[in-house]
């Protein structure tokens, strides 16, 4: 029964942790010239970053993106990056050209705080900060194969089961609290009547 109870105890927080999972978010930033607004972005997993170059000089692109090593790119382990990004596209003859990365964080492998290089095309670089918490609602829920499916529901069951003990244990404390106070006055009844003269 204990084991049930423990069981129990650990499924109800994983089910109430599904219902209030996170709304992801999307979050704008505008890369300009010599900055990012805003600078710095604070998010969690299953949020998305959108970096927008509004950077308008001719020719210049911008590359954002997580350069572990320091080398000047991106192209190393675990990095990450946006491509090139330009201030305007032509479409029609580049179907590849791009303005903007929609950066969607949907991995908890990109937990942590960065600090991303956006490297124009100039070669200058602006330092800015991407820090990416868990989403603590998500991390609640139950790691595959825990409490999904048929273990879960018999779990439920169990769980009604418990209630109904438990709360005919309180009955039962109640009742014998009862009896005990009755036989307590029954006692002082009769002290009282013995000490009469
Ligand atoms: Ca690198």
């Amino acid at each position: 029964m204990r084991a049930i109870g423990m069981a129990i105890l650990f499924c109800l927080p994983l089910l109430t942790g599904i219902a209030g999972a996170h709304e992801p978010d999307t979050f704008t930033v505008i890369v300009r010239e010599d900055r990012h607004d805003p600078m710095q972005v604070d998010v969690i997993v299953n949020d998305t970053v959108h970096y927008y170059n509004a950077d308008n000089r001719t020719n210049i692109t911008h590359t954002i993106g997580l350069d572990l090593n320091g080398d000047g790119d991106f192209d190393d382990e675990n990095e990450f990056s946006s491509g090139v990004l330009h201030y305007s596209c032509d479409w029609t003859n580049d179907s590849d050209c791009r303005v903007a990365w929609k950066f969607e964080i949907n991995s908890t492998d990109y937990v942590g705080n960065f600090v991303l290089s956006d490297l124009m095309s100039d070669g200058t670089e602006t330092e800015v900060y991407l820090n990416i918490g868990m989403d603590n609602h998500a991390t609640n829920a139950p790691e595959i194969g825990e409490c999904f499916g048929d273990g879960c529901d018999e779990d439920e069951v169990e769980e009604t089961n418990l209630e109904s003990s438990s709360r005919s244990t309180v009955e039962n404390a109640m009742m014998l609290g009862g009896l005990l106070f009755l036989l307590i006055a029954i006692g002082l009844a009769s002290s009282m009547i013995a000490e009469r003269p």
